[in-house]
C-alpha cells in the first residue's frame, strides 16, 4: 500500500493522478497545510523539507517501507516502479525527465511566486510584473513544445505530463490566460478528461 501525504495544491495533485494512472491501490493522508501539519516532527521525518507531497511505499526496495519527497522524486519513484508512465524510446525518456526538471525548477517556482505576490496584503507591483512575465515565458516554451508534440516526452503521455498539468490546469493563480496558448490550452483539457485525472483529482478534492 502506499500512503500518500497531501493536500488539494497543485504539486499535490499530482500523486494521486500518477497512481490512478498506473492503477496502483493507495491511501491518502490528508494534511491542512493552514494548520502547519507539513510542519510537525512526524511529518517532517518523511519530509524535512515541510512540504506536500510525500508517499510512504510500505513494499519499497527489499521489501521494507520507503518514504519518498519531492513531487518529481516521487513521480519518477513510480514510474520506475510500475509500468505506463515512463517512455521505453531512450530519447523520449530524457525528454520526459527534461521536462519534468524545467517544471520542478521553473514552473513551480515561478508560478507560486506570482500567485503569492499577487495575494500578498502589501502591494509588491515589481515582484508581480517579474513574476507573471516569467510564468509566461515558462508557458511560451511548454506552447513551442506541445505545437509541434502531443505529449512532452513526444509521442507518450509520461510523468512530465502530470507534473506540468499539476500547475497548467489552474494558470490564473498565477495571473496566466491560456487564451495565448491554444496547444497547452488543448493538452490540458486532454488531460483533465482522462477518467483517470478525473478520479485523482476527485481523491484529494
Ligand atoms: N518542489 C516541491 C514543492 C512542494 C511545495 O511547494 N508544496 C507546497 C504545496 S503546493 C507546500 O507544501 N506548501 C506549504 C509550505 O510551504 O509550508 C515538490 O515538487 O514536491
Amino acid at each position: 500500500m502506499i500512503d500518500v501525504y497531501t493536500a488539494n495544491t497543485p504539486n499535490g495533485v499530482k500523486v494521486p493522478i500518477a497512481l490512478e494512472e498506473l492503477g496502483v491501490p493507495y491511501r491518502v493522508v490528508r494534511l491542512d497545510l493552514s494548520a502547519q501539519d507539513q510542519k510537525r516532527p512526524d511529518f517532517l521525518r518523511l519530509n524535512p523539507n515541510g512540504r506536500i507531497p510525500a508517499i510512504v511505499d510500505s513494499d519499497g526496495p527489499g521489501g521494507a517501507p520507503l518514504s519518498v519527497f519531492e513531487s518529481g522524486a516521487i513521480l519518477w519513484y513510480l514510474a520506475e516502479k510500475y509500468p505506463g508512465l515512463m517512455p521505453a524510446d531512450p530519447v523520449e525518456r530524457i525528454r520526459a525527465l527534461e521536462y519534468t526538471f524545467f517544471q520542478v525548477g521553473g514552473v513551480g517556482p515561478m508560478f507560486g511566486q506570482a500567485g503569492w505576490f499577487m495575494r500578498h496584503s502589501e502591494p509588491m507591483p515589481l515582484a508581480i510584473t517579474r513574476y507573471q512575465a516569467e510564468s509566461n515565458r515558462l508557458t511560451a516554451v511548454l506552447e513551442a513544445r506541445l505545437q509541434v508534440s502531443p505529449w512532452l516526452a513526444g509521442e507518450n503521455y509520461s510523468v512530465a505530463d502530470i507534473m506540468n498539468f499539476g500547475w497548467l490546469r489552474a494558470p490564473q493563480y498565477a495571473g496566466v490566460q491560456l487564451d495565448a496558448y491554444p496547444a497547452v490550452r488543448a493538452w490540458v483539457d486532454r488531460i483533465a478528461a482522462r477518467p483517470t485525472v478525473v478520479r485523482g483529482i476527485k481523491a484529494i478534492a
